[in-house]
């Protein structure tokens, strides 16, 4: 199952989502095992943002069936607590290293990408351009105007394989992956939660400390896999497809609209060794399956 993604030689396709898998705390519980037995092909880290933040009031979590909202807000280190204490750390991990970027105008998005691109223990960068959770309720990702100027404003600031993280809460996603494609991306991922909200049952005031959050787990599959299928219509780069894969069918589902690699978000809460299943259900699925 071995794939080319980009120039980086994975051993699978099943990769994390951004922000879903805490690979230090993570070690930190399971020990070398986790080394040993890793349960993504690749490693994508939480977003880095420039300053540190302290992410978004509680309450950040919210169940729904087939789900969870969550408003976590991008707390972390920023980019010099990063570098100092986080890098290091997932330096040592088996497998390509993916960090995720955002930024809350192009200048810091670029401070961020030429910070990471002389790091060697980076494999390549995400630009996470679909957060649901930021202050101004604004997503860059959600026109195809704002990403391509993004894009081309990093393109030449590094030689790292560069990953659009779309939103689902645009109008024509197609449309934005295209722009994404035109100025340079070498990759995009998708899907980013889904705007969503809820209600505390005993006020009717938002639960959530953000007020809204973003919906993800296997409630948003179908969503998941029409974007996928929609952009693999419109783009020839590389789709990392993601949006409540639980099992090998899933991930198989996402790759037959036209999937790359897979990622697992949500799932990983519940089962922390769920890349382990779905990349053994997959390996079976694919085994099994004539092309
Ligand atoms: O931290 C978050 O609240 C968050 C981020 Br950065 C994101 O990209 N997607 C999401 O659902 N939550």
């Amino acid at each position: 199952m071995t794939v080319d993604f980009c120039g980086l030689e994975l051993a699978h396709p099943i990769i994390n989502g951004s922000g879903t898998f805490d690979a230090i705390a993570a070690h930190r519980t399971f020990g070398d095992e986790l080394l040993e037995r890793f349960p993504f092909a690749a490693f994508v880290s939480k977003t880095v943002t420039l300053e540190p933040r302290q992410g978004n009031p509680p309450p950040r979590l919210w169940e729904v069936a087939g789900g969870l909202i969550n408003s976590i807000g991008l707390p972390n280190k920023g980019l010099a607590g990063y570098l100092e204490h986080d890098l290091p750390i997932l330096a040592r991990l088996p497998v390509p290293l993916i960090v995720n970027v955002m930024g809350f105008s192009r200048d810091e998005v670029a401070e961020l990408v030429a910070a990471f691109a002389e790091r060697s223990a980076v494999g390549a960068l995400e630009l996470n351009v679909s957060c649901p959770n930021v202050e101004t309720g604004l997503i860059m990702g959600a026109d195809p105007g704002e990403t391509a100027k993004l894009v081309r404003r990093v393109r030449p600031l590094t030689d790292k394989p560069l990953i659009v993280k779309l939103t689902p809460n645009a109008t024509d996603v197609a449309a934005v992956a295209q722009a994404a494609q035109h100025a340079g991306a070498d990759a995009v991922s998708l899907i980013n939660t889904l705007r969503g909200m809820a209600l505390d049952p005993k006020t009717g005031e938002p639960w959530l400390g953000g007020v809204t959050g973003g919906v993800s787990g296997p409630a948003v599959r179908p969503i998941a896999l029409a974007q996928v299928h929609a952009v693999a219509q419109a783009v020839d780069i590389p789709i990392i497809g993601m949006g409540g894969v639980q099992s090998g069918r899933d991930a198989r589902d996402l790759m037959f609209a036209g999937a790359t690699l897979v990622a697992i978000g949500t799932e990983s809460f519940r089962d922390p060794a769920a890349g382990l299943r779905v990349t053994s259900e997959l390996s079976e699925l694919l085994a099994n399956t004539a092309v």
